[in-house]
C-alpha cells in the first residue's frame, strides 16, 4: 500500500537548532535580553517572525517595525553563514536508512518545514532528492501548529492525511500532525512529546519491521 511519509526538517533530519539558538542569543544580547537554552525549546517549529515576537515578549521589550524587520534580517544572515559550512555529517543518525527503506518500497516522501531555508539545508547535506515534495515556510501562510503546511505536503504526493505519517521533533508540530489526521511519531523525549501516536529518542530506534508495518497497516 502507499502511504505519505512527512518528516519535519529541524530536529529531524539535521540538528540546526542549535545554529537558530546560537544566531537569537546574539541578537538577544544586543538588546540586552537574557536568552536560554530552555527558551530556545519553545522556538522549536515556530517560525522566524513568531520567534522574534516570543524573545522580545520574554525580555519585555518593544521595538519599532524597522528595527523588528531589520534584526531579522541580521539573525538571517548569521543563521545562513552557520548553514553554509553544513556537510552530509550532519545528517542526524540513521535517517538515511530510513529513508532508504522508504525508497525501496515506493512510498512518497514529502518535507513539511517552517523553515525558509529548508532547500539551502537539504543541498548542503545532500538529501534534496530524496524528497518527492518540500513543503516550506515559503509555502504556507499558517504556522504549526496549524496542520496547513502538512496538508499541502500530503496534497503534493497525492496522499490523503488519515494515510500519512509524520515524524517530527516539536510540540506544535507533533499538535499539527494530530490536527491534521495523521500519525505523529515525535522523534525525542516522551516527557515533551506525549500527544504523539508514538516517540523515540531517535532513527536509531525506528526498526525497519516498524516502518514496514506503518506501510501495511
Ligand atoms: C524550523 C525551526 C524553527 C525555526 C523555523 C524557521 O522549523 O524548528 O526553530 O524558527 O524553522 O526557520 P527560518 O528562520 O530558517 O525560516 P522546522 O519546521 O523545520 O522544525
Ligand atoms: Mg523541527
Amino acid at each position: 500500500k502507499k502511504k505519505g511519509f512527512i518528516f519535519d526538517l529541524d530536529g529531524v533530519i539535521v540538528d540546526t537548532a542549535k545554529y537558530h539558538f546560537l544566531a537569537w542569543q546574539r541578537l538577544a544580547k544586543g538588546l540586552d535580553i537574557d536568552f536560554t537554552e530552555e527558551e530556545n525549546e519553545q522556538l522549536k517549529g515556530v517560525s522566524r517572525v513568531r520567534s522574534l515576537e516570543k524573545i522580545l515578549a520574554w525580555g519585555n521589550k518593544t521595538i519599532s517595525q524597522d528595527l523588528f524587520n531589520e534584526l531579522m534580517g541580521k539573525k538571517n544572515e548569521e543563521y545562513l553563514s552557520f548553514i553554509a559550512e553544513m556537510d552530509t555529517n550532519e545528517i542526524l543518525p540513521d535517517v538515511p536508512r530510513v529513508l532508504n527503506i522508504l525508497k525501496e518500497n515506493n512510498q512518497p516522501i514529502s518535507l513539511g518545514s517552517a523553515s525558509k531555508n529548508a532547500r539551502t539545508i537539504l543541498e548542503r547535506v545532500n538529501l534534496i532528492s530524496s524528497f518527492d515534495a518540500i513543503v516550506d515556510g515559503n509555502d504556507v501562510s499558517k504556522a504549526k501548529p496549524d496542520p496547513e503546511v502538512f496538508l499541502i505536503a500530503a496534497k503534493e504526493i497525492n496522499i490523503k492525511p488519515e494515510d500519512c505519517i509524520v515524524f517530527e521533533d516539536s510540540v506544535a508540530g507533533v499538535t499539527a500532525a494530530n490536527t491534521a489526521n495523521m500519525i505523529s511519531i515525535g522523534i525525542g523525549s516522551k516527557d515533551v512529546l506525549g500527544h504523539a501516536n508514538y516517540v523515540f529518542n531517535d532513527f536509531t530506534e525506528i526498526s525497519d519491521d516498524f516502518i514496514k508495518s506503518l506501510i501495511e497497516n
